[in-house]
């Protein structure tokens, strides 16, 4: 039978700055719903890549003193760039474009060309705002506080000969597929567009720029660069075939079922990307889900902020896995969530090492102890239990005709087992349709009820009582540790596309090959044979020591920034002139150390009696005690300026001050004190 094609996007990233968690978070949630359509036999294509054209990256290259394409090769391909962040995060994307691929180029060449041939292009002159970190442009009117409404960044005056598309003309067509269908979800989206953009007058689009060189050329208009946007938003018919001759996989899967991209965005994608799909006479994607942002302390994470966080740290320290799983099961996808190492380490804790990691060691372990690794024949599913297999087949019972079928009395642990088989058998259907409804969250959370109910299933049966007397309870003991089994089968099909490997794990200990993995068996009860081999293995998911574990990601974070820093930085040089009299005021002396110490109560101040050729000692204090014991310092030569005025510090005063050379290393000041030949005698004047 054909396999139903599937099409799922993410954006496409801008390549001007490593990627941080936010992304991340939307990378690995896209991922998940690849991988659960695959699991239920899609065919699936999922595409990312990224956004290599515009102003922003021109400038950025231009400063780091490499041509645009170089730069962006570097962040998109040298070691830790964004490919490497996908491999690591174990993402499982079918293509990647980038949108400087020749066959893309060629391809947006000829989607400019058509949407000027149908009359939707003409020539104008562009005068406004723009945004260059978003590549936003804007009117007067929609700045807030004079800033980008997106980013709240200052925006600059852009005037110049352009293109525009003609977005107004299809502003009804737009609001009718917004207001009239589900194309555009969560729909709390739908309202902030309606609301904000079209009802209050959605105008023409500027598309070409005139003022930069690195983007698309309009082939009929040399001069101009295509908007990185229109470049930008045609990739997910490109990176099909469309216009190009590189793919040929147009007609399977455009339209796509869902481009998934955060709220800041969901403007470009559910108002001009339908209105250019529109003037292009093409297909509409079925749905756009606009997805929250990860905050940082309630705010949104940048680079400029410096308020990132690090995939590549978190995914070292507390393993990929456990990352993907604490982004998706946390937070709510369509809202906002603030993120806080606290959080994830609490979710690894508790969901992954008490929870999910326990059910799996302790009942490997009890198998192993009792058993040898292999439960006896005759310990699978009951008849009673078959059945109840099939009324879950057929329809999902309630919980009382459940009950009504099996008529246990009260105390028969045989409730037990219905109650844990009953959670495990509507498991899937729950977890479906919120995955469905793009609610990775809440598909997490039911799985993980039938999880905590397995645990307290371990308790109701206390399987250790239980083993004291094998030959009167071996048949009933052998019977729980096989519901056990089965249950974390059936949890770990449903995890799969968040936890990959670790549910891979999950199988090899829990003896359940590749025929009892499946979207199918995910949904029925005693697919596990008796006697398959179960190993304890390696702890999937270990505990984590908070206070240990947010003290060395402080570390870690703090090292990460040093190694970002630039590894001397030198003060600027002063442009404002000084007049040589002015400078010939300074006294300036060589000065001897007679002595020298820390002084009483303060970190810094070290007191210097010097002596500076008049024959009176002289007593200045010096803010240098983080770079220079006392005592490494007498008898050396220094340099003073003398004719300052007294000042008090700490209760001594201070005459004059010592020279040192000051600059940045690695984030951190470093000083040195001014030290002269011995040679030259105290008091030798400077000049
Ligand atoms: O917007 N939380 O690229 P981009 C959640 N090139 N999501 C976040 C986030 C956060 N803190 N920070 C960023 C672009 N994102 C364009 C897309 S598509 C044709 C062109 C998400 O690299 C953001 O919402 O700035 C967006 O969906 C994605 O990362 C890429 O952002």
């Amino acid at each position: 039978m054909e396999k139903t094609p599937f099409y799922i996007t993410t954006p496409i990233y801008y390549p001007s700055d490593k990627l941080h968690i936010g992304h991340t978070y939307c990378t690995v949630a896209t991922d998940a719903i690849a991988r659960y359509k695959r699991l239920k036999g899609l065919d699936v294509m999922f595409l990312t890549g990224t956004d290599e054209h515009g102003q922003k990256i021109e400038d950025k290259a231009r400063e780091a003193g490499v041509t645009p394409q170089q730069f962006v090769d570097h962040i998109v391909t040298a070691p830790g760039g964004i490919l490497d962040l996908w491999k690591l995060m174990n993402i499982s994307n079918d293509r990647f474009i980038r949108t400087t691929d020749d066959y893309h180029v060629e391809a947006i060449q000829k989607i400019f060309r058509k949407l000027y041939d149908n009359g939707d292009i003409y020539k104008g002159a562009y005068k406004g705002k723009y945004c260059k970190p978003c590549e936003s442009f804007w009117t007067e009117s929609q700045l807030k506080d004079g800033c980008c409404p997106d980013c709240g960044r200052p925006v600059t005056d852009a005037e110049e000969e352009a293109y525009f598309f003609r977005l107004s003309k299809y502003a009804g067509r737009v609001r009718d597929l917004l207001v009239n269908t589900d194309f555009l979800e969560p729909r709390s989206r739908v309202n902030e567009m309606v609301n904000n953009f079209i009802d209050p007058g959605l105008e023409d689009l500027c598309v070409s720029r005139t003022s930069f060189t690195w983007g698309v050329p309009v082939d009929f208009d040399p001069g101009h660069v295509v908007y990185v946007w229109v470049d930008a938003l045609s990739n997910y018919i490109t990176a099909l075939g469309y216009q190009n001759g590189r793919y040929d996989d147009y007609d399977t899967f455009w339209p796509a079922d869902v481009h998934i991209v955060g709220k800041e965005i969901v403007r470009f994608h559910a108002i001009i990307w339908p209105a250019m799909l529109m003037s292009l006479g093409l297909p509409l994607p079925k749905k756009v889900f606009g997805h929250g942002w990860l905050l940082l302390d309630g705010g949104k994470m940048s680079k400029s902020k410096g308020n990132v966080v690090d995939p590549y740290i978190l995914a070292e320290k507390f393993g990929v896995d456990a990352l993907r799983f604490f982004l998706l099961r946390t937070f709510p996808f369509g809202s906002d969530g603030n993120f806080s190492n606290e959080l994830l380490i609490q979710t690894i804790n508790t969901d992954l090492a008490n929870d999910l990691g326990n059910l799996v060691s302790r009942t490997t372990a009890m198998v192993g102890k009792y058993f040898g690794g292999t439960l006896p024949a005759g310990s699978g599913a009951t008849e009673d239990e078959k059945y109840l297999d099939e009324l879950y087949a057929q329809a999902r019972p309630t919980k009382s005709e459940v009950h009504l079928s099996f008529n246990f009395p009260e105390g028969d642990p045989v409730k037990y087992d219905v109650e844990l088989l009953c959670a495990a058998l509507q498991v899937r259907d729950a977890y479906e349709t919120a995955m469905e409804h793009f609610a990775p969250h809440t598909a997490l959370a039911e799985v993980f009820k039938v999880i905590q109910r397995a645990n307290k299933y371990i308790d109701e049966n206390a399987p250790w009582t239980l083993a004291k007397d094998m030959e009167a309870n071996g048949g009933r003991l052998a019977h729980v540790l096989y519901n056990l089994l089965e249950t974390a089968r059936i949890c770990g099909i449903l995890l799969t596309p968040f936890m990959p490997d670790s549910c891979e794990k999950l199988f090899a200990q829990t003896g359940a090959d590749e025929n009892c993995r499946s979207w199918d068996s995910a949904a029925h009860w005693g697919v596990l044979p008796e006697t398959a081999a179960v190993t304890k293995g390696e702890n999937l998911f270990p505990r984590v020591d908070m206070e240990k574990a947010l003290a060395e990601l402080e570390q870690a974070s703090e090292d990460a920034r040093k190694a970002a820093l630039p590894p001397i930085e030198l003060e600027p040089l002063l442009t404002e002139e000084v007049d040589f009299d002015t400078f010939c005021k300074s006294d300036l002396r060589a000065v001897k150390v007679k002595a020298c110490e820390a002084v009483k109560k303060s970190a810094k101040l070290l007191r210097f009696t010097l002596d500076d050729g008049t024959g009176t000692d002289r007593q200045i204090l010096s803010g240098i005690h983080a770079w220079y014991e006392p005592e490494d310092l007498i008898g050396k030569t220094l340099v003073a300026i003398v004719n300052l005025p007294p000042r008090k510090m700490m209760g001594l005063e201070s005459c004059g001050m010592l020279i040192s050379a000051v600059h940045m290393e690695k984030g951190e000041e470093c000083l040195h004190l001014l030290m002269v030949d011995d040679a030259i005698p105290a008091g030798a004047k400077l000049c």
